[in-house]
């Protein structure tokens, strides 16, 4: 395969033009979009976490590889969308309380959406009340909470709780993810399941539901 190391760049350098021009040049060349995603984007968007980390760059330029990641997404979308006649199950999904970070949130939306999946994606910051809410109006089959913080994966256990009390507990599977998340913290919160990424979510989500 071509090496589209420029499109990992471009999104390091937060380069939306260019991360965009490399992206339509690779799906013109026909290069898988999982490809895409998993061997450029998101290495981009760990070496920038990296950077930050060590104090190399700062949130501009996090939220710039953030804006080229988007484009770049954008352009892949719909290829990771099929056409289905038949949904296999409906999906409520948000970035919980407090918690500004999407663009996982977004992939593991896309790769559900892609996958014959119904999806109401809350975007982020997203209260209990929300969730319970959107599960309930929406006869949900599953639920699926992201967090990127430390301080914000705690209040998936209150989401949890809130549906319980709305006694539609019974009623949804609840999954959860994002970087700082493990199995051992899901069990804990009594979530019925933890993902490390977006493939595996949809993986996940159709055994749980008994459609594999
Ligand atoms: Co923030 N940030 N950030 N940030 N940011 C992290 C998370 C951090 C690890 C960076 C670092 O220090 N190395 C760190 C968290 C430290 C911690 O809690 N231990 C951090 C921090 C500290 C902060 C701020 C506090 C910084 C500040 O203001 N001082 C602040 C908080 C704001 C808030 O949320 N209230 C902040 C802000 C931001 C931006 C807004 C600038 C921007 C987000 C823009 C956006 O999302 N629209 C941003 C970014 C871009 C990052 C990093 C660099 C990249 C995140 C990302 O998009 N990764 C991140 C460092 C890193 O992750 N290496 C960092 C790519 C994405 C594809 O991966 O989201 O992990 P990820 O999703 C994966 C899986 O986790 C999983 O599947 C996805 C795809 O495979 N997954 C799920 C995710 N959700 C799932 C749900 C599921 C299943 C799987 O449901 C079933």
């Amino acid at each position: 395969m071509k090496d589209y190391n420029e499109l990992y760049e471009a999104i390091l350098a937060g380069s939306l033009e260019k991360a965009v021009e490399v992206t339509k040049q690779a799906v013109e060349d026909k290069v898988d979009p999982q490809d895409i995603i998993n061997l450029y984007m998101i290495k981009a968007m760990e070496e920038i976490g990296r950077r930050f980390e060590a104090g190399k760059v700062f949130v501009p330029n996090l939220l710039m590889s953030a804006r080229a990641m988007r484009g770049a997404l954008d352009i892949l979308k719909p290829l990771l969308s099929g056409h289905v006649d038949t949904y296999i199950g409906k999906v409520v999904i948000g970035t919980v309380k407090g918690d500004l970070h999407d663009i996982g949130k977004n992939l593991v939306a896309s790769m559900f959406e892609g996958c014959g999946f119904e999806v109401i994606n809350l975007g982020v910051d997203v209260s209990s009340e929300k969730f319970v809410e959107a599960a309930r109006a929406n006869h949900a089959n599953i639920v699926c909470m992201s967090a990127l913080l430390t301080t914000t994966m705690n209040y998936m256990k209150e989401v949890i709780a809130a549906i319980e009390k709305a006694g539609i507990r019974d009623d949804v599977k609840i999954m959860v993810g994002g970087a700082p998340l493990n199995d051992a913290f899901a069990k804990s919160i009594g979530a019925d399941a933890y993902t490390s990424n977006a493939n595996a979510a949809v993986v996940v989500a159709k055994e749980l539901l008994g459609k594999n």
